[in-house]
């Protein structure tokens, strides 16, 4: 069995994030998503979500593509984590194109998929504030 992991912090859940959940999961058969927490959004990406860590797990939960999702706390954890799950694939939007390549280092295919165009959380609250 092929063991894709992903990672982000999908709040207001959106197109875009299913796009790239669809093709994560077409790269294998069991699709971990590695929702980032609440304190880590804050401390770590200066993001406030919309949605609390529960919410936001429920509705990834809810997606076909999607097996298991664990909570993201640290920017470090990728490797333990692609070990502790036995990960073959780590997936990512391009966006992170380059960053993560040092998990070549522990035998696990690196994926930067495109992402999809003019769909953002900042955008929809952007596009909402300004109605
Ligand atoms: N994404 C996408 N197309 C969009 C928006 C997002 O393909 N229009 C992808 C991102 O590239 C990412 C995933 O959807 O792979 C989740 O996006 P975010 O929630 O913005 O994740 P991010 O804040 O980039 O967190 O350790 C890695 C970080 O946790 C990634």
């Amino acid at each position: 069995m092929k063991r894709v992991i992903t990672y982000g912090t999908y709040d207001m859940l959106h197109y875009g994030h299913i796009n790239l959940l669809k093709r994560a999961k077409e790269l294998g058969d069991y699709l971990i998503v590695a929702l980032s927490t609440d304190e880590f959004n804050w401390d770590s990406k200066q993001k406030k979500c919309y949605f609390s860590y529960e919410k936001r797990k429920q509705l990834l939960e809810a997606i076909r593509y999607v097996d298991l999702v664990i909570p993201e706390e640290s920017w470090d954890q990728k490797v333990t984590d692609v070990k502790e799950y036995h990960v073959d694939t780590f997936v990512i939007g391009d966006d992170w194109e380059g960053k993560f390549d040092f998990l070549k280092d522990e035998g696990v295919e690196v994926v930067y998929l495109p992402r999809t165009p003019e769909i953002s959380t900042t955008q929809i609250k952007k596009d909402l504030n300004a109605k």
